[in-house]
């Protein structure tokens, strides 16, 4: 890479968008597609019959809201329940509402990367839930799970719902795993949503929805490089496209070109070629069984307490330790 190129790339984004599409096969990371606009795709997603993974693990909290929250319970001096990649809090609501209904001393710390999505959780509990006491920070996991290391007095609770893990390739997960592991202290936990293997159908329904939202959700990522680099996608030429395999439960996504195209990108000073049917891998979603989870855990020094799994079996909860 030469001089020039490196103080172009003065941020990470850009250096992911330029080691992404010169790469052959090329590639984007499905981080960037939560700007304001991705949020609210996201969200939109969600709503959506078809992704049934929000009902799955809402059903779960509904209904075992009681001995989840017992596991929560502090050691006397209160709990902290950090929750990384709050989104829009729907689930969460149903345990800080029991939480707070029942005497627990707890603060609720959310953490996201997007500024926006931390502004509408955090005004949105003001209004439903002004009983609990919240502490948000923005941020990459990362970076926010070295700064979790220094709250060591009261039990901590680290809950990722979502089965946000699963836009995780494994090695990376047994990294992010053992990372959260390592910020943690006897009777700390961990509570993670992981989306199950299912009927193949089901899964690629979910992500291929005929509204067209997942398109546009992935196709996000284009916009964002459009208007955040002054790039020339014309996103009408790119087509989503989901693959699912059952055997490794997992599910990726691609924009594929549909023509010849040159693209420029003016703040990475990058023209970017093309080929007919030339794909973009954009994010992946992987599914699990309960073999793989015990992997992952003992891989990552975590123990499993326990799991509580929704009525279609879609979707466990899984506790850690
Ligand atoms: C945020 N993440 C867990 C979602 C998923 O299911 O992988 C993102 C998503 N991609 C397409 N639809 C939803």
């Amino acid at each position: 890479m030469s001089t020039i190129t490196e103080t172009i790339l003065d941020t990470t984004f850009k250096k992911d968008v330029f080691n992404g599409l010169t790469a052959n096969p090329k590639y984007l990371y499905s981080k960037y597609i939560y700007d304001k606009r991705g949020d609210k795709l996201f969200r939109d997603i969600m709503a959506l019959d078809e992704y049934y993974l929000t009902d799955s693990e809402f059903e779960i909290l509904s209904f075992h809201t009681e001995a989840i929250s017992e596991l929560f319970r502090g050691n006397g001096k209160g709990m902290d329940l950090i929750e990384l990649g709050a989104g829009d809090g729907k689930k969460t609501k149903v345990l800080l509402s029991y939480l707070s209904k029942n005497y627990y001393d707890f603060v609720y710390k959310p953490i996201d990367i997007s500024e926006n999505a931390i502004d509408l959780l955090t005004a949105n509990l003001q209004h439903e839930l002004p009983k609990v006491q919240v502490d948000a920070e923005i941020g990459e996991y990362f970076e926010v799970l070295e700064r979790l290391k220094q709250f060591n007095s009261r039990k901590k609770v680290i809950m990722l719902l979502g089965s946000n893990i699963g836009n995780l390739l494994h090695p990376r997960a047994i990294d992010f795993l053992s990372r959260l592991k390592e910020t943690m202290n006897a009777g700390d936990l961990v509570f993670m949503g992981f989306d199950q293997k299912k009927d193949p159908q089901t899964i690629l329904n979910a992500y291929n929805d005929p509204k067209g939202v997942t398109a546009e959700f992935n196709k996000n990522l284009l916009h964002r490089i459009n208007s955040e680099m002054n790039a020339n996608f014309d996103t009408g030429k790119f087509k989503h496209w989901e693959v699912y395999d059952p055997e490794t439960g997992t599910a990726k996504s691609y924009l594929v070109a549909t023509e010849k195209m040159v693209v420029n990108i003016e703040a990475l000073d990058l023209t970017v070629h093309f080929d007919p049917w030339e794909t973009i891998h954009t994010e992946i979603s992987q599914k699990y069984d309960d073999k793989v989870v015990q992997w992952l855990a003992e891989e990552s020094g975590l123990a499993i307490v326990t799991s509580f799994s929704d009525s279609k079996n879609y979707y466990k909860d899984f506790v850690f330790c």
